[in-house]
């Protein structure tokens, strides 16, 4: 069944907001690194090519129920960074606005009566409750440390162990092929 287009138009304005935030977190990576903070640099890179596999895996959904997706003009990502500190406390807050967008498009699901569109969305209705959880976690490892620069050097090794896994393994688009969704 095709799908409606309420819902190609919120999953298309998704698109939209995932290529922003691994615009965001790109960003924030740049920083980190040129801080000096190379594995806080690594946990952010692949935080965004996470949100780029996000925006794909939609854009692909979008096109798979037979619609087009509407690709629009991405905001520029903010570059005003104060600390690591401010950097976490913003992941986490943009996590917290991208889980009330997609709560909404779960919501918009249910009232199209968009079964397919519903199963779809709970992925990343879940996703959303790790992704906070994990920024929550580090925004207070960062707290903890304070000042002290020999902690925040333990938390860059560590965040540096981050390796990007394709979220979405059968899609032919992220695996490097062109016949997506064929
Ligand atoms: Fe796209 O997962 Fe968070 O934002």
């Amino acid at each position: 069944m095709v799908i409606s287009e309420k819902m190609a138009k919120a999953l298309s304005e998704q698109v939209n907001a995932e290529l922003y935030s691994a615009y965001l977190y790109l960003s924030m990576s740049a920083y980190a690194e040129d801080a000096g903070l190379n594995g806080i640099a690594n946990w952010l890179y692949v935080q965004s090519q996470e949100e780029m596999a996000h925006s794909i895996h939609m854009y692909q959904y979008i096109l798979d129920r037979g619609a087009i997706p509407a690709l629009a003009a991405i905001d520029a990502p903010d570059t005003d960074f104060s600390g690591i500190d401010d950097i976490f406390k913003r992941v986490l807050a943009h996590e917290e606005i991208v889980t009330a967008r997609i709560n909404a498009i779960a919501t918009l699901a249910m009232q199209e009566n968009d079964h397919a569109g519903y199963q779809f969305i709970m992925w990343y209705v879940n996703e959303q409750v790790e992704e906070e959880s994990d920024a929550g976690d580090i925004v207070s490892r960062v707290e903890l440390i304070g000042e002290d620069k020999g902690k925040l050097l333990n938390l860059d090794t560590e965040l540096g162990a981050r390796v990007f896994v394709n979220p979405f393994p059968g899609d032919k688009k992220l695996n490097g092929g062109a016949g997506a969704g064929l």
